[in-house]
Formats: structure tokens, C-alpha cells, sequence
């Protein structure tokens, strides 16, 4: 059950105690998961806070109510785009760079790396808000692929990222040149494999000294499985508004059930980092 004993290698399950650890010589590699709660107070709604899920940011910011969609999982639904491809340009569209500016959260996870702490941070998002808020590509394993390269659904073709850009923002559709498919940024749509980057950085999640899990339902798979990966008694903490997974099942889980923004601010306080990460998050 939860919380039962002592914990092991954290002096007790607070963020003060979190902080001593990250300071100390055993605390060399830092592994962070985040999801679509990362970037919710960037103006960018998550799939299911219901007030404001992903189906009322499409109806009221880009306007797919219009698009006919009987929910809104089908935007990432391979059948769904063959016969529609236009209500996932439209998202992707809203999700080009420059619109959203990263959360401190963001820039809590640039800190960890400017520390020497960052080992990984792994994202379900496809907004690049982690890049944005300078955290090193190398670092950041994009779960769930990303707009950086597109291709042919059909034959898999490769597709200028260039004329990709003017197709989404003028919002036409894009064609193979070989074949004359669907075009489509390598985002990982529903029953889509991952991407080889994701299978080549999961086992060095065995090596891990702290896990983040920050804003996430861990309700997709096998991205929900990651938690599960690290040695025994690594501290785990979660920091998210419900509880998910299975949190509080370890010795050294910790779990923080707020806004990420406002608990990273408190722990870059105990780190004594609060200068930096104002600054750091003033600078995006
Ligand atoms: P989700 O299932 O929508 O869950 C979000 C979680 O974050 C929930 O448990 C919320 O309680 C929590 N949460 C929301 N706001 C905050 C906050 N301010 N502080 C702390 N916790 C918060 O999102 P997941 O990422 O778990 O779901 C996986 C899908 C959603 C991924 O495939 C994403 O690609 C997809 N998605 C991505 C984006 C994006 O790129 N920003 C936006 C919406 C959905």
C-alpha cells in the first residue's frame, strides 16, 4: 500500500528532503517524463481536465468543430486522417513554433541540464516547448515524434520541411511526390510504433538516480511504463493534479499533487536556484 516504512535513500518524502538528495555526490543522473500537463499553463490544453480538454481547445482555437469530429482522439487516428487529413493540419498548424511560449516548468527541466543533472527528458508533447526553452536535442526524447521531419503515409517518402511549413500554414493539404499520398509530420498517431530514439534511450532509465514524472495521466502505453524501469529504490516523484500509475508502491516515491509550475519553483527555492530559474524562464 501506500507509504508504508521508511523511505530508503531520501531522508523522508518532501521536497526539501528531494532537493538534499539532488545536492548530494549520489544524485548524478536526473531522468524527467512529461506530459501534456507540462504545457497546460502555456495556454495549451491537455486531453482530459474536462473543462478544457483537447476537444474544447479544438472547437474554440481552431475551429474543428466545423471538421466533424465524434471525439477528439481521432485527430491521431491513421483511418481518420486518410479520409480527413484536414482537422490534424489544422492542430498542427496551431502547434507551429512562435505561438506558445514554454512554462517554467520548461525551464526547470533547461536548469537540471545547465546543473550538469539532466540525463533525459522524455515527452509525450509534440508542442517543442522543451526545445524552445533551451534544453539540448540530444536530451530530449520525443515519445511521441515530433514536426521536425514528415512523410508519405503510403510509401513512405520523405517531404520537404520547407514546403511543409507553407502547407500548414496555408492550410492545404499535403501530397507524395512519388505517389501522391498523404503527408504527415512524424508524429506517432494511434497504433503507431514509437520512434527509435524512444527504444534506444529506455534502458538507461535502469541507471537513473531521481525520476520526474510531471503532468501526465501515464494512461498511454508503453510511454506509462517507464516509471516501472527504474532501480528499486530511486527516488520517484510525481508531480502532477490527480494521482496516477502506481505512485507510493516504493520506498522513495514522493508525491506532489499541485501545479507542476508552482512545485518546481519551490524546489528550484530549495535547491537555491531561485534566481537562475526566474531568469532562466524570463529568457524565453
Ligand atoms: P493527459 O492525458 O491530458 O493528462 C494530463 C495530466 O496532467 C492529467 O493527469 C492532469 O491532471 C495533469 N495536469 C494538467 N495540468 C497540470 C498542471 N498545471 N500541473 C500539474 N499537472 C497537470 O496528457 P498525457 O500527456 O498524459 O497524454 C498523452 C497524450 C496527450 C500524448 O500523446 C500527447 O501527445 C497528447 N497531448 C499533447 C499536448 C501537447 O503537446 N502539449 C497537448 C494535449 C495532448
Amino acid at each position: 500500500g501506500p507509504y508504508e516504512g521508511s523511505p530508503e535513500v531520501l531522508e523522508a518524502r518532501d521536497l526539501p528532503s528531494v532537493a538534499k538528495y539532488m545536492k548530494s555526490p549520489e544524485c548524478r543522473k536526473v531522468f524527467v517524463m512529461l506530459g501534456a500537463g507540462a504545457s497546460t499553463s502555456a495556454g495549451i490544453p491537455d486531453f482530459r481536465s474536462p473543462e478544457i480538454g483537447m476537444s474544447a481547445c479544438c472547437l474554440t482555437q481552431s475551429n474543428l468543430a466545423r471538421f466533424d469530429l465524434t471525439h477528439p482522439e481521432a485527430i491521431f487516428e491513421i483511418n481518420f486522417f486518410r479520409q480527413n487529413p484536414k482537422p490534424f493540419y489544422a492542430l498542427a498548424r496551431e502547434l507551429l513554433p512562435g505561438r506558445f511560449r514554454p512554462t517554467p516548468t520548461h525551464s526547470f527541466v533547461k536548469l537540471l541540464h545547465d546543473h550538469s543533472l539532466l540525463h533525459t527528458c522524455f515527452t509525450q508533447n509534440i508542442d517543442t516547448l522543451e526545445r524552445r526553452a533551451g534544453v539540448p536535442d540530444h536530451k530530449i526524447v520525443e515519445a511521441h515524434g515530433s514536426f521536425a521531419n514528415q512523410r508519405c503515409v503510403e510509401c513512405r517518402a520523405e517531404y520537404d520541411a520547407v514546403k511543409m511549413r507553407e502547407c500548414l500554414k496555408t492550410g492545404t493539404i499535403a501530397n507524395c511526390n512519388q505517389c501522391g499520398g498523404l503527408v504527415k509530420p512524424d508524429i506517432t498517431f494511434f497504433g503507431e510504433s514509437l520512434p527509435e530514439p524512444f527504444h534506444r534511450a529506455v534502458p538507461f532509465l535502469r541507471g537513473a538516480d531521481i525520476l520526474f514524472v510531471i503532468g501526465t495521466s501515464l494512461q498511454v502505453q508503453p510511454f506509462a511504463s517507464l516509471p516501472s524501469l527504474v532501480p528499486e529504490h530511486c527516488p520517484r516523484v510525481l508531480i502532477n493534479l490527480e494521482d496516477v500509475g502506481d505512485f507510493g508502491s516504493r520506498s522513495d516515491d514522493v508525491i506532489i499533487l499541485d501545479k507542476c509550475d508552482n512545485v518546481v519553483r519551490a524546489l528550484a527555492k530549495e535547491l537555491g536556484w531561485e534566481e537562475e530559474f526566474d531568469a532562466a524562464w524570463q529568457e524565453t
